[in-house]
């Protein structure tokens, strides 16, 4: 699988060099291409910003330099569609989710467009939804200051799914929102820690008694942290 970043801040992206990521991609399980917007402005200043239409607070992002990018990335305009997913870091988005990480995990190439400022010019994701599939996502309801920590959150939750990049398969379905729920507690030795000692069931073997444990404990925490994931469930603020 292959990820590509346009920003203004490709330094952001250097901690992709490291970790499991940065394994992945030393084994080419992963590919990835950082690359500066400013290399597609042709003004002394390199400038990605204008005053928005209509007025207001902040600076849009101008679309010249945008287009450029996706030509340079998609191929030409009047070219064949590219079979690249483009995807628009916005709060504006729909939410980023596990189980949006698990489709997007299927894709062949994505190339990530992370929004400064107020935003990118609207003209730019419309035309590149001529030639592209175009999706815009938001990492949640807050707001960053620029969508390069939301395509790093992005690509470390797709990244992770793609086969061969996490050494135990395993280890992935038994995650918090895996199942929906949260996860259980975990446990290693000692026995005894400061006072505090571990459950007696995960101690005894019996792997049915440990499984029933677990799913009550990740059960009742979903309950009482996040009961909106629950059927029926209302949100704890
Ligand atoms: Cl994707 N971008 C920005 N700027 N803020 C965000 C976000 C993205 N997701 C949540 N907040």
């Amino acid at each position: 699988m292959r990820f590509d970043i346009v920003t203004i801040f490709p330094e952001f992206f250097g901690v992709l060099d490291v970790s499991l990521l940065g394994r992945a991609r030393r084994d080419g399980v992963l590919e990835l291409g950082v690359h500066d917007l400013r290399e597609w402005t042709h003004d002394r200043h390199r400038t990605v910003d204008d005053t928005p239409y209509g007025g207001g607070a902040g600076m849009v992002m101008k679309p010249e330099p945008w287009g450029e990018a996706f030509d340079a990335l998609l191929g030409p305009e009047d070219g064949p569609p590219s079979d690249a997913l483009v995807i628009f870091t916005t709060p504006a988005g729909v939410p980023f989710t596990q189980s949006l990480a698990r489709e997007l995990a299927t894709e062949s190439r994505i190339v990530f467009a992370c929004g400064r400022y107020e935003g990118i010019d609207a003209r730019v994701a419309e035309h590149v939804a001529t030639r592209a599939r175009v999706l815009e996502v938001s990492l949640g309801d807050y707001v960053l200051n620029g969508g390069e920590v939301a395509a790093m959150a992005m690509i470390e939750a797709i990244g992770r799914l793609v086969p061969g990049v996490v050494g135990n398969p395993e280890s992935l379905v038994e995650e918090s929102h895996e199942d929906g729920l949260l996860e259980h507690p975990s446990y290693t030795k000692p026995r005894v820690w400061r006072g505090l000692e571990v459950p007696e069931v995960l101690r005894g073997g019996n792997h049915a008694a440990v499984d029933a444990w677990r799913r009550a404990e990740a059960l009742e925490r979903t309950r009482r942290v996040r009961p909106d994931l629950l059927p029926g469930g209302d949100s704890p603020l």
